[in-house]
């Protein structure tokens, strides 16, 4: 067993469409386990730690302010190496082309510009996970 955190976001797209029920229900589905759970309106600060290895790429601005166009759910998630599963069960970055039976493959048809409406967000690392864990649940 290699017992892991993560974090993951329903981005604001995820939750205005109504599938944060679904999100969470494949979540659990595969085994892994909720251990903290919030609906919120992030703020700019914390977007941009979040965010911080993307700044001064081209998408960071728009990404920054799509995040904050509307709620997020972000929960901590808990598993025998749930870093890699949840990133496979999201799926690749862009909707249009991640894999059928993903999150974005299933849920997703966005692309190019619009890439940043890919429902979910899923920590890369176990530092990442630390570090984006401490950023949501301070
Ligand atoms: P995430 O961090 O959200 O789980 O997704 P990821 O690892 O697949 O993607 P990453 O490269 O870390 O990028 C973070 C988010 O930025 C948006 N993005 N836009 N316009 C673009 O070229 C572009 N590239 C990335 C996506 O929303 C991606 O999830
Ligand atoms: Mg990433």
């Amino acid at each position: 067993m290699t017992t892991e955190r993560t974090l993951v976001l329903v981005k604001p797209d995820g939750v205005a469409r109504g599938l944060t029920g679904q999100v969470l229900a494949r979540i659990e589905a595969k085994g892994y386990r909720l251990a903290d759970l919030r609906l919120l309106h992030a703020e700019r600060a914390v977007l941009e730690e979040h965010y911080a290895e993307h700044r001064g790429k081209p998408f960071f601005e728009p990404l920054v302010e799509f995040m904050l166009s509307g709620p997020v759910v972000a929960a901590v998630v808990e598993g025998d190496r749930v870093i890699e599963g949840f990133r496979s069960l999201a799926g690749t970055t862009e909707p249009t082309t991640a894999a059928p039976g993903t999150i974005r493959g299933d849920l997703g048809r966005d692309w190019g510009q619009k890439v940043q409406q890919n429902i979910v967000h899923g920590s890369d690392s176990p530092e990442s996970a630390e570090r984006e864990i401490g950023i949501w649940f301070s």
